[in-house]
């Protein structure tokens, strides 16, 4: 007997066509995140008409607004979780997404963030971390690293990167994750279990930046960075027999939480039902 063909993959069915091509710079990681994400989508069964797509302003949020076809609300720098979290409570059967960048989500819409992460909101959040503010020109980042240069630290960042996967599993999340551009078939695995866990999910999602980043700490090009990535990650299931001297300064990649709190729309609407009685 012969085996059953695998269906094609359908990348443009999940597209907005007549955009194309996308307007995401050579090497960018952006591209490979959105194929990713259409992919895991496909893979689900997910029917996109059943997605919100939520997100702030940035390059990353061209990801979600407009290039993949869902119903979208693209909406003001660093509010997307708030945003969102609004229609999840109105419409809770809804499978509502948010992707948006490290200074969208870590810097100006942080406190969004922490939040819903501690209410446990029914949302699927992907961070997209290229560890610098692409968009306006490569600005710092809550996520740039330590003595990193960009245009406004010219002389190296002073400050230390959030641990943002660790803060969000600190501040309550059912699922939280960290996998690279590099890690393509465990970030789909990652993004589809984000889709389809209950309450608040979480993927930190380590891209390439060339252009506003690379070029000044000595990364020219999209491969760079995925040697880099590839190279300097340990995996959470290794890293925990592991000693912090050990680990360095490797990027832990992999499973951070996963737990089952009750999700905050269910319990408001729980309480509301109880109230009307
Ligand atoms: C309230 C507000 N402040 C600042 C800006 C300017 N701005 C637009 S995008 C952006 C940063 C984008 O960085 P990030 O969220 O990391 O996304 P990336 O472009 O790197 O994907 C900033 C500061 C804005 N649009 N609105």
């Amino acid at each position: 007997m012969m085996a059953k063909k695998k269906k094609a993959y359908r990348l443009k069915h999940y597209l907005r066509e007549e955009l194309l091509p996308t307007t995401f710079c050579q090497g960018c990681g952006c591209g490979t995140v959105l194929n990713t994400y259409a992919q895991a989508i496909e893979e689900l069964q997910i029917n996109p008409k059943d997605i919100v797509s939520v997100t702030g302003i940035g390059c990353s949020s061209w990801i979600p607004s407009p290039y993949f076809k869902a119903d979208t609300l693209h909406t003001t720098h660093g509010r997307a979780i708030a945003f969102a979290t609004g229609v999840k409570i109105m419409k809770p059967e809804a499978n509502v997404v948010v992707i948006a960048g490290d200074g969208d989500l870590a810097g100006i819409g942080g406190n969004h963030l922490i939040h819903a992460a501690r209410r446990n909101v029914g949302l699927a959040v992907f961070l997209i971390n290229n560890m610098i503010y692409g968009m306006t020109g490569g600005q710092v980042s809550p996520m740039t690293p330590l003595g990193d240069k960009t245009t406004t630290t010219p002389y190296g960042n002073p400050e230390y990167p959030f641990n943002i996967a660790e803060f969000v599993a600190a501040a309550g999340a059912n699922y939280v994750a960290r996998w690279t551009t590099y890690h393509v078939f465990p970030l789909m695995e990652s993004i589809q279990k984000a889709m389809t866990k209950d309450g608040f999910s979480f993927v930190e999602i380590l891209t390439q930046c060339p252009v506003s980043y690379g070029r000044r700490v000595g990364m020219r090009t999209g491969e760079e960075f995925l040697k880099y990535f590839k190279e300097n990650t340990i995996n959470s299931l290794k890293a925990k027999d592991m000693t912090p001297e050990e680990i360095g300064d490797k990027i832990i990649v992999g499973k951070i939480v996963e737990r089952n709190r009750k999700e905050f729309t269910t319990i408001l609407r729980e309480m509301n039902e109880e109230r009307r009685k």
